[in-house]
């Protein structure tokens, strides 16, 4: 049994898909990210930088319980623990899924994170960091849509974790954050393609929040 610290935004959305495309079986403990709950005793034993999403596997590589934090990481070690080809074992495409999934972690992530605080969450809404994120945003998005617009996913002819890392941030950006996709027609397609798995389906039960 995996235990996934959880809750309805992406970070902890990327671990539920891949759960659910694995097949694995696995219990959330629901943590609200803007509540004290992020700090307690029981979430930062698994994820000391106290944010979700964080596993406990309880069957880890030793047979011990093994706790892992950071999406990334996450998606990682599970593709890995379940033999799976999510995670390509074979040159080009591996290092190609890693870079994709780097580029979610440290660009995607990040400035849609930011773009969401600054629009949604911040008390003043201030014009420099709004347009700056908003500006990285779409430039993150160009690039995106140009790599849909060679392959059908974005490793290349398979599903991999890079998508799955990728999903749950940009398929919440038109229904959250009226973000219009007409200027990115293969990342719209996309997007309407992964939802038609089942397993996103199952990942998916209540409407998506960033
Ligand atoms: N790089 C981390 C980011 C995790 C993250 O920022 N999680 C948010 C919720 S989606 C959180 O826990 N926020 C709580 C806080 O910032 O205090 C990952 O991908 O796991």
């Amino acid at each position: 049994m995996i235990r996934v610290y959880s809750w309805q935004t992406p970070n902890p959305k990327k671990v539920i898909l891949l759960l659910e495309e694995l097949g694995l079986p696995y219990q959330e403990i629901m943590i609200d990210p803007l509540s004290d709950a992020v700090r307690s005793d029981g979430v930062l034993a698994a994820s000391p930088n106290a944010k979700i999403p964080a596993i406990v596997d309880e069957h880890g590589p030793t047979g011990l319980p093994h706790t892992v934090f950071e999406s990334g990481a996450i998606l990682i070690y599970l593709a890995e623990k379940a033999g799976s080809d999510l995670l390509p074992r074979q040159e080009p495409d591996r290092s190609t899924t890693f870079q994709w999934l780097m580029w979610q972690m440290a660009g995607i992530g990040p400035m849609i994170g930011q773009y969401f605080h600054f629009t949604a969450l911040a008390p003043e809404k201030l014009d420099y960091p709004i347009s700056r994120y908003q500006r990285e945003m779409h430039r993150l998005l160009t690039v995106l849509n140009a790599q849909l617009s060679q392959h059908a996913y974005v490793v290349g002819a398979n599903y991999t974790i890079a998508d799955i890392a990728i999903f749950p941030w940009v398929a919440a950006l038109p229904p959250l954050l009226s973000v219009d996709f007409t200027p990115y027609p293969h990342v719209q397609e996309w997007v309407e393609r992964l939802q038609t798995r089942p397993a996103v389906q199952r990942a998916y039960p209540q409407p998506q929040q960033p």
